[in-house]
């Protein structure tokens, strides 16, 4: 028999009913007067609310540039320093408080406060100096989630040197492209960390990516524990950090005030090629944007103790881990370890520890939180005033089970749509203003000014419930400033499809997100997922064609197709459809060639989940692959028009193969 309390909640979801934010959290929010809206509109000089949550060294003259577009400038004329404002400004009102709260997976604990931070900031970024390093060099991060990566961020922004993180699950294959592509002469790695209980090493991810570079840049080596771990081999070439900031003892460092449109960071992303680019975030946008919308989206205080179970190595972890919260003063929480170990209540006794009051995970960890069950929630005395999801859409049964589990029906839920390049929220309720709706992102966030167009390039009547491709008309603070490099790919990528790129109007542009969205009736965005070829694994963003063109890195390959396959905890996965060279067999090696091609390439993250051997794959006359074709077959879908095919015979034969395994 259903609880009756589940019954409630399920046909109030049936009925696609909202759910309404407690008085309670009203009663406290930071927004809780509509009138947001009215003055983010007073565009672009809204936007100066959130510039105006910083310190500035020089007050901006201009709120937008938009002289060049596609090329925005965003409070030019201002200065700041990121550093300064995530830490020297706090410390005459909380040089005691926490500001990274960091729990490794042993139990070891830091508790970073302000004043300890500003410390190591200094001293690293004395140290970064003395090895060379100077203003607007990019150095290159391979770090895990323990707390000398936020260190070596802020230390970066406080000399004017714009810091280009690499997820630590990408392999040497993977940092050795970002090293080259960004001109970048420092890496900053470490010997190594925890995962499951394993220590692993991680400095032998540079040893191999320094084979691979075109230059010859300088490694410097955190060590995770006071000394190198005893199994790792640290090369005599490289630097370790524990000797600079011995030289540096004390040292403080002025943080150098940089333009706002100097860059701040680069983030890879994977995008329609084989090859990432470099989002570039600039320093005056950037930082007032995310600032502003921790402050108005995830309604942090100084005095709450957040947490952002995020990987800092992506882009919700520079935005919502390290720079939003710490520009406000919050309390920071950071978990080095998986959610499982050594049990599967490790996230929940976390939680319970530290006395969270803000809580930001991913639809694919809530599903799995799902799936493990209630029971290893239960028992632990945790109280969520907000929660956030980001990274997929969250399917209305994972949204109730989050409400009602973790949230004991009395935390706000807000779903917020972004991207790497949009540096912030774009989409997203404001929680104590609109009402939650499971499965919706709900309204755009003030001053963001969505829309949805057809193919054509038409927009499409708001609000009438139809589905369209997803652009941003306005610029806004947070968003890319360019790729690194590559003007011409920025605009061919984002900007091209749906603007006049002739026009130096401002109005004519329309910056394409590469989602599909629905806009419903209630002005509620429903966001679809991709329409290009990348694919969410897990909330992490993969390329069909980087994927594509490591399996082909293996020499048994002569063709190979990857598509997406959906999935019920991982939300998709990668199917990899493989034509082998003649005279090969398919066979367990070769299956394990193709998988350490993608490791080697990509990271284990990325691994696929089937490897299909075929003899053919569907292609058109002119030879261009069908993938939607095998994407069909890998989610066992009716197969869409199959008449353009050389041999329409070619997917049924390989949909009996799937079925045959
Ligand atoms: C922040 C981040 C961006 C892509 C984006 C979209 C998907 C992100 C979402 C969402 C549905 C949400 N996405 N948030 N889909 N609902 N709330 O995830 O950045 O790694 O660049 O991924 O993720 O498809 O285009 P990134």
């Amino acid at each position: 028999m259903v609880e009756p309390e589940e019954s409630k909640l399920e046909s109030r979801l049936r009925e696609q009913e909202y759910f309404r934010p407690s008085s309670k959290f009203v009663g406290q929010a930071n927004v809780s007067d509509p009138a947001v809206y009215d003055r983010f509109d007073e565009f672009p000089g809204g936007f100066e609310e959130y510039a105006e949550l910083l310190d500035w060294d020089e007050h901006w003259d201009q709120v937008l540039d938009a002289s060049n577009p596609p090329f925005y400038g965003w409070f030019t004329g201002g200065k700041l320093n990121a550093s300064y404002n995530c830490i020297d400004r706090h410390l005459e009102e909380r040089k005691d408080q926490t500001a990274l709260l960091w729990e490794g997976e042993h139990g070891e604990v830091r508790r970073i406060a302000y004043q300890d931070l500003y410390r190591e900031v200094n001293e690293l970024a004395a140290a970064l100096r003395a090895a060379g390093v100077e203003e607007d060099d990019v150095v290159t991060l391979h770090l895990p989630m323990v707390p000398a990566l936020p260190i070596t961020m802020l230390a970066c922004a406080r000399i004017g040197a714009p810091h280009s993180e690499v997820f630590a699950g990408f392999s040497a294959s993977a940092l050795a492209d970002r090293v080259d592509n960004a001109d970048s002469e420092y890496v900053v790695t470490i010997d190594g960390y925890y995962r499951r209980g394993e220590f692993l090493d991680h400095v032998e991810k540079a040893d191999a990516a320094m084979e691979e570079v075109d230059g010859d840049p300088e490694v410097l080596v955190w060590s995770r524990h006071d000394e190198v771990h005893e199994d790792v081999e640290v090369s005599d070439d490289y630097t370790l950090v524990s000797d600079l900031l011995e030289e540096h003892d004390r040292e403080t460092v002025e943080p150098v005030p940089r333009d706002a449109e100097d860059p701040l960071f680069l983030m890879y992303t994977s995008g329609t090629t084989g090859k990432p680019k470099g989002c570039q975030h600039r320093t005056g946008g950037y930082l007032s944007y995310v600032t502003g919308t921790s402050k108005y989206v995830l309604d942090l205080k100084p005095e709450d103790t957040y947490w952002c179970a995020a990987d800092i190595g992506w882009i919700t972890g520079h935005s919502y881990i390290v720079y939003g919260p710490l520009a406000l003063g919050t309390t920071s929480v950071m978990y080095e370890g998986a959610p499982d170990f050594p049990h599967k209540s490790r996230i929940w006794e976390i939680a319970e520890k530290y006395d969270v009051d803000v809580f930001h995970t991913s639809p694919t960890a809530v599903r799995q939180f799902m799936k493990w069950g209630p029971e290893y929630i239960e028992g632990y005395d945790f109280d969520f005033r907000h929660m956030t999801t980001v990274g997929e859409p969250i399917q209305p049964e994972a949204w109730l089970w989050y409400y009602k589990h973790i949230g004991d029906e009395e935390a706000v839920i807000v779903d917020t749509w972004w991207q790497t390049e949009t540096g912030g929220h774009l989409i997203t309720n404001l929680p104590a203003l609109e009402d939650m709706k499971p499965g919706s992102a709900g309204l755009p966030a003030p001053g963001i000014d969505p829309a949805l167009l057809d193919d054509e390039g038409e927009e499409i009547e708001p609000a009438t419930g139809q589905a369209g491709n997803l652009v941003i008309k306005r610029p806004w603070p947070g968003m890319l400033q360019t790729v690194y490099g590559d003007d011409e790919r920025f605009i061919d990528e984002y900007w091209v499809d749906f603007s006049d790129t002739d026009s130096d109007d401002w109005r004519d542009w329309n910056y394409k997100a590469g989602d599909g969205a629905v806009h419903e009736r209630d002005g509620y965005f429903r966001i679809l997922g991709r329409l290009d070829d990348v694919m969410n694994v897990a909330g992490h963003r993969l390329g069909t064609m980087e994927l594509e063109s490591a399996v082909s890195e293996v020499e048994d390959v002569a063709e190979a197709a990857v598509v997406s396959r959906e999935h019920a905890e991982k939300g998709e996965v990668p199917d990899v459809y493989v034509i082998l060279r003649e005279g090969v067999e398919e066979s367990e090696e070769v299956r394990g060639r193709i998988v350490g091609a993608v490791e080697d390439e990509i990271g284990k993250f990325a691994r696929p989940a089937n490897i299909v051997f075929v003899d053919d794959l569907p292609k058109t006359r002119s030879g261009k692959i069908m993938r939607r074709l095998l994407e069909n077959i890998s989610n066992d879908d009716e197969l869409g028009d199959t008449t353009t095919l050389r041999d329409p015979s070619v997917p049924e034969t390989i949909r009996e193969r799937v079925q045959g395994d």
